[in-house]
């Protein structure tokens, strides 16, 4: 209920809607709508009430509410179901528990802060508390295990396409996942998937993504190679420095989602992979690639169809690199 008293300020907002008018419209007592109104009032929202007017929302706070991004969330699969947790270990680990346990096509795992959040090969993730975004989406496509690459680099095309619809800036992904804003990490991905008789089971995409961090925010080690929205927008657009919404972003990360999620359904890989060249920073510079003891000088040329990366290296050999088996470093001034 009172998600959906939230729902219909903000349908009216800035107008007032009367608390007679509410309770019509929700089929629920006046005396609900003003116990939903007190409730949202103590969570942060930012509500006038006015004796003659009614209620009238003035602001929203940053807080991840399932309710607000449900609503008007127009998807066919992501995010039809949405499971938010105050604090978890890693979302993807629970997403993988909820996967097991049959959970549906296009769940969505938030988490406010993570106690382990993982990178790749064992590294960790910092995910310092409601400071970003901490979602997993768990995936059942209907893929062969050689195209799991490709939905690896859908999800920094979405994560682009997001940030460049909610805030209008244009951020570039490094091979295969990194999405860099000034050189720096603002986003970082994380795929993986379950097989059951040579055929994907499951997969889980989880996404990090720094909103509202200040330099100081992150560990030293990160601080000079991380950035958060936030800072870029302060240091490059004169922004003001005010808290980000993270529900705007993760709805919009969704929407994108979900429609790349339809082009792989439908085997529209190809469209997927142009997506990602068009945004990528890895393409025609040089690249350095670490394959257990050796290590390879080369120019990064293209991706295959299944999202290998094409190498010219110094050495004469084209390699194609696939992502787990080989870090890459491209020489953007970030490692
Ligand atoms: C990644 O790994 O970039 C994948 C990160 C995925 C995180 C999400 S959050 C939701 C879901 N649940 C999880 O447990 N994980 C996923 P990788 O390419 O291995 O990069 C890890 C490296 O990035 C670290 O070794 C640090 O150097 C750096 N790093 C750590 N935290 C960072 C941050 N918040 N921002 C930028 N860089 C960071």
């Amino acid at each position: 209920m009172r998600a959906k008293v939230l729902n219909k300020l903000i349908e009216v907002s800035p107008e007032y809607v009367s608390g007679e008018q509410l309770s019509c419209d929700l089929g629920v007592t006046r005396t609900s709508v003003w116990k939903c109104i007190n409730e949202l009032k103590k969570e942060g929202y930012v509500i006038d009430s006015s004796t003659k007017k009614g209620y009238r929302l003035l602001e929203l706070p940053d807080i991840i509410s399932v309710g607000e991004i449900t609503c008007l969330l127009d998807t066919a699969v992501v995010g039809k179901e949405i499971r938010y947790l105050p604090t978890v270990d890693s979302t993807n680990n629970y997403a993988k528990k909820i996967a097991q346990e049959g959970c549906t096509d296009g769940a969505v795992v938030i988490a406010d802060c993570q106690s382990n959040g993982r990178g790749r090969m064992g590294r960790n993730w910092n995910s310092a508390d409601k400071k970003g975004i901490w979602m997993s989406v768990l995936l059942r496509p209907s893929i062969s295990i050689e195209d799991v690459q490709v939905i690896t680099l859908a999800a920094s095309v979405a994560v682009v396409n997001a940030i460049k619809d909610s805030l209008g800036i244009e951020a570039g992904i490094k091979w295969p996942n990194d999405v860099l804003l000034d050189g720096k990490k603002v986003c970082g991905i994380l795929t993986e998937m379950s097989l059951e008789m040579e055929r994907v089971n499951y997969l889980v995409l989880g996404i990090g993504l720094n909103v509202n961090q200040d330099t100081v925010d992150f560990p030293e080690e990160i601080a000079d190679r991380a950035i958060s929205l936030k800072s870029y927008l302060m240091e490059n657009m004169n922004a003001s420095g005010k808290t980000l919404r993270r529900v705007e972003l993760i709805k919009s990360i969704l929407y994108n989602l979900d429609s790349i999620y339809a082009k792989i359904n439908s085997g529209r890989l190809n469209e997927i992979l142009d997506d990602w060249r068009k945004n990528a920073l890895t393409l025609g510079r040089e690249v350095c690639i670490t394959h257990k003891d050796m290590k390879y000088i080369g120019i990064a040329r293209d991706i295959t169809s299944e999202g290998k990366l094409v190498v010219d290296c110094r050495d004469g050999i084209t390699r194609e690199v696939l992502s787990g088996e080989v870090s890459v470093r491209g020489l953007l001034g970030y490692i």
